[in-house]
């Protein structure tokens, strides 16, 4: 493959999903960063949404990050995807549950009324309830989606793990899935990894914290 380029937006959880499989697959790639509330012309040219992430190889240009992450999956070892066609569509079923995830953590986490904020709340932790319902046992401490090793589905969980542990070192308030056993060691076991612990600048945990209470949300205001 040729060199890849990912345009990237520093705080963005859906290009984070792509920098885990890129370090997974040791993939040499170069990352441009935009400023999405300042987008140049070049990356509306190539982005039809107008979003991040976009993937560009060689003349073509890849856009949604399940679609990039799928694409890296089956040209770049090693495979994280199940083989069997069940399971893999099991997987991808999943990774989009994640994506709902980010969503309720963005609406929670920049809601301007604590009604609003509120409610994204007990919808991430109703959406806890069934992952821990459907996980499997860890084993010595360490759990992934589907038991002991990495699929591509949990590179789709990681980026909203690690902005709820930017969250919780403000506060215990924060720390949702105290309550959810599975789910919190499958956090744990994920943010200890280094293609995951690599997959973000060293300044993001502050610069996330930042954005928050510059959209004078209301949980920024309680940060
Ligand atoms: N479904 C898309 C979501 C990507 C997305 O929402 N990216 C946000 C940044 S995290 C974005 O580029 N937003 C641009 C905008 O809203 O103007 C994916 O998975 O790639």
């Amino acid at each position: 493959m040729e060199k890849p380029i990912l345009i990237s937006f520093k705080l963005c959880p859906f290009v984070q999903r792509s920098v885990i499989n890129l370090l997974e697959k040791k993939v040499d790639y170069e990352i441009r960063y935009i400023d999405l509330a300042n987008k140049p012309d070049w990356f509306l040219k190539i982005s039809p949404f107008g979003k991040v992430p976009v993937l560009q190889v060689g003349e073509d240009v890849l856009f949604e990050s399940a679609v990039i992450n799928e694409y890296l999956d089956e040209t770049q070892p090693p495979a994280l995807h199940p083989k069997d066609p069940l399971q893999k569509a099991k997987h991808r079923a999943w990774a989009e549950f994640a994506s709902a995830l980010l969503m309720d953590q963005y609406g929670w986490t920049m809601s301007k009324v604590e009604a609003d904020s509120e409610k994204k709340k007990e919808e991430i932790l109703s959406k806890f309830k069934i992952l821990e319902s459907i996980l499997p046992e860890p084993k010595n401490g360490r759990l992934f989606f589907a038991g002991e090793t990495m699929h591509l589905v949990d590179t789709a969980y990681a980026p909203f793990f690690m902005r709820l542990d930017f969250l919780k070192a403000k506060g215990a308030s924060f720390d949702l899935l105290s309550g959810f056993p599975k789910l919190k060691i499958w956090s744990e076991t994920l943010l200890s990894l280094p293609s995951i612990k690599n997959s973000v600048l060293p300044e993001v945990p502050k610069e996330y914290i930042d954005f928050i209470k510059a959209h004078s949300s209301w949980l920024g205001g309680k940060i």
